[in-house]
């Protein structure tokens, strides 16, 4: 056997879930430097954790990651847990030599995020890789439509035109989960989707954000409490008690890229019919791409060098072997699904951790340095729309 990744997954929800499956597949399909052996699966209740751990394969389970995260024989520890735990449980990893996959976004606040960043700078010189978990970025189509921006294609960038549209909120009867309260969240569809937007904007254009004017809604105040919640989504029973909702359901906010490129972005879980619909179009003065996570197979470009008379939207078909990662799965036109994000960005993390040399570490992106960048603009979005001077009533209209 290859080099073993022994690997400690914290969190057995619906991350904890999918990194497993990424763990176990990704040396299946790919060559990798390291074999990923899925060695702890940490839980908080005893019964539940066994019960994943043997359904999905980790060899023990605990139920407290402060007795894992340093023990000799775990190599990476991968944090799939609600965002007030990312700060204590990387710290405490990093400053025991261990390689850390962080779930989006990478903190609650800018102040964690920063110390986050700080310890993964010190371990880095220790030769210790930690990356955040914007697994977007490995959809093939996004990361040719990257290829095709960073080539020049598009030309000077003008537009960006984010949204990411879920349903699952949209019933107000829809049970409280720890997603709607600020204390472990942050905040709400703003850092659970509209951060991947966010990512996925910066990371494209190659650019940064650098203002915003947003717009925060809450349209569900309260919600039943259900017992035990399993998965997103589920009904309460009648006459249970309810919860205060601490975080905005909804966001939409334009912003300004230091490249002079305009933005506009929203994000809610509350848009009916859209299970998850991620979308981005970016238009720049060469061309265009434009991209649905519904069809997350394709990505649409627009090539304004195209001959007069024959202009207008291509469809390609991105899980072809020229396309990143896709070479490695199925024939052309088979198709590859949400949980292949999770695998490629094992892969990418494997061989920045076993593989040899600097130009291997690079692989581990997004950093917590450029995951902290998104963090800072999630501060501004709730900044901006805190304030609302930003927002300037009409005239005669009330609500
Ligand atoms: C829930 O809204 C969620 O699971 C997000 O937390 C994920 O990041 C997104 O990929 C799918 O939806």
């Amino acid at each position: 056997m290859d080099k073993p990744v022994r690997v400690a997954v914290i969190g057995t929800g619906f991350m904890g879930r999918m990194h497993a499956q990424a763990w176990r597949t990704a040396h299946r399909f790919f060559d990798l430097p390291g074999t990923p052996v899925l060695s702890v699966l940490v839980g908080t209740n005893a019964e539940r954790t066994a019960a994943a751990a043997g359904r999905w394969g980790f060899d023990e389970t605990a139920t407290d990651w402060r007795s894992v995260v340093g023990r000799p024989d775990i190599d990476v520890v991968d944090i799939c847990t609600p965002g007030d735990t990312h700060a204590e449980i990387a710290l405490a990893a990093l400053a025991a030599g261990k390689h850390v996959m962080c779930e989006k976004p990478l903190a609650n606040d800018v102040a964690d995020a920063d110390r986050m960043v700080a310890a993964a700078g010190r371990a880095a010189t220790q030769g210790v890789v930690s990356m955040c978990g914007f697994s977007y970025r490995r959809t093939p189509a996004l990361s040719l439509a990257r290829r095709l921006i960073e080539d020049g294609r598009l030309g000077e960038i003008r537009h960006v035109r984010a949204q990411y549209l879920q349903d699952w909120l949209s019933d107000a009867e829809a049970p409280f989960t720890w997603r709607l309260d600020k204390e472990r969240a942050g905040s709400g569809t703003l850092g659970d989707i509209g951060a991947h937007s966010i990512d996925t904007a910066q990371w494209l254009t190659g650019d940064r954000i650098d203002g915003v004017s947003a717009t925060l809604r809450t349209f569900a105040l309260t919600r039943p409490v259900l017992g035990e919640q399993v998965g997103l989504g589920g009904r309460a029973h009648e006459g249970a008690e309810r919860r205060h909702v601490s975080v905005d359901d909804a966001v939409a906010f334009t912003a300004a890229f230091s490249g002079g490129a305009l933005g506009v972005f929203e994000a809610t879980r509350m848009a009916t019919g859209h299970r998850n619909s991620n979308r981005i179009e970016i238009n720049g003065d060469r061309g265009s791409v434009a991209f649905d996570f519904r069809s997350m197979n394709e990505l649409d470009f627009y090539d304004a060098a195209d001959p007069a008379g024959e202009q207008g939207f291509r469809r390609i078909q991105a899980n072809e072997a020229e396309h990143p990662y896709a070479g490695a799965w199925w024939p052309p036109g088979h198709g590859l699904g949400y949980e292949h994000l999770f695998t490629h960005q094992v892969v990418d993390f494997v061989r920045a951790v076993a593989g040899d040399g600097v130009a291997h570490r690079e692989l581990a992106s997004p950093t917590f340095a450029d995951a902290a960048r998104v963090q800072r603009v999630l501060a501004a979005v709730e900044s901006s729309a805190a304030r609302q001077s930003v927002y300037t009533p009409i005239e005669g209209v009330s609500r």
